[in-house]
């Protein structure tokens, strides 16, 4: 199977201004088309070439031969998945409610608590990674990884992720990776999408 570049499931611009066209043009267009192309590349021909996504990244999770392969499917669908916890028309709703707005206070004390250690958690990667909510065993965690790996081959379930290689946010932060955590959770993350996985993480 040809795995596809998806597209953003909103407008280049609309982002702005906390993120820009030019980064989204350069973090969806170039850096997130290259790790499909390059997955493309890597798997055809061979036995993964019918497998799905999730497949390959279980198959080629922590096998020394695979690390390239590896890498490329984590970042396809670490990218896929971080353009969705992003929402613009969240704008003015930066919590929580519901189900899991219960579930963090139970789980972490409280949302102010979650939101210190999701910042910590991507302030603390050091060089490129990404940080989580994820569900671990039927509690909410914060965990980081780096470069490509993700929870998915770790047991854990994603919730929420955020992008803190520089390619996210160079462009409009520089070096200010504290700036972006905070406008990333203050303004952009898109909760309903959240709480649906996690409500669909209970499900499994
Ligand atoms: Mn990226």
């Amino acid at each position: 199977m040809t795995h596809t570049l998806p597209a953003l499931p909103y407008g280049i611009d609309a982002l702005e201004p906390y993120i820009s066209s030019q980064t989204l043009t350069f973090h969806h267009g170039k850096h997130h088309s290259a790790y499909v192309d390059k997955l493309n590349e890597l798997v055809k021909g061979s036995d993964l070439n019918n497998k799905s996504l999730e497949e390959i990244l279980v198959f080629t999770f922590n096998k020394p031969s695979d690390v390239v392969l590896f890498n490329n499917a984590a970042q396809v669908w670490n990218h896929s998945f971080y353009w969705k916890c992003m929402n613009p028309k969240t704008k003015g709703k930066p919590n929580p409610d519901g189900t899991l707005a219960k579930k963090i206070n139970e789980d972490f004390g409280s949302f102010e608590s979650f939101l210190d250690q999701f910042k910590q958690a991507g302030m603390t990667q050091f060089g490129s990674g990404w940080a989580w909510l994820v569900l671990d065993n039927g509690k909410l965690k914060v965990t980081k990884t780096s470069n490509a790996d993700l929870p998915l081959v770790h047991g854990q379930q994603a919730l929420l992720t955020m992008d803190v290689w520089e390619h996210a946010y160079y462009l409009d932060y520089q070096n200010r990776r504290a700036e972006y955590i905070n406008v990333y959770l203050d303004k952009l993350v898109d909760w309903d999408f959240v709480e649906a996985n996690y409500l669909a993480a209970l499900g499994n």
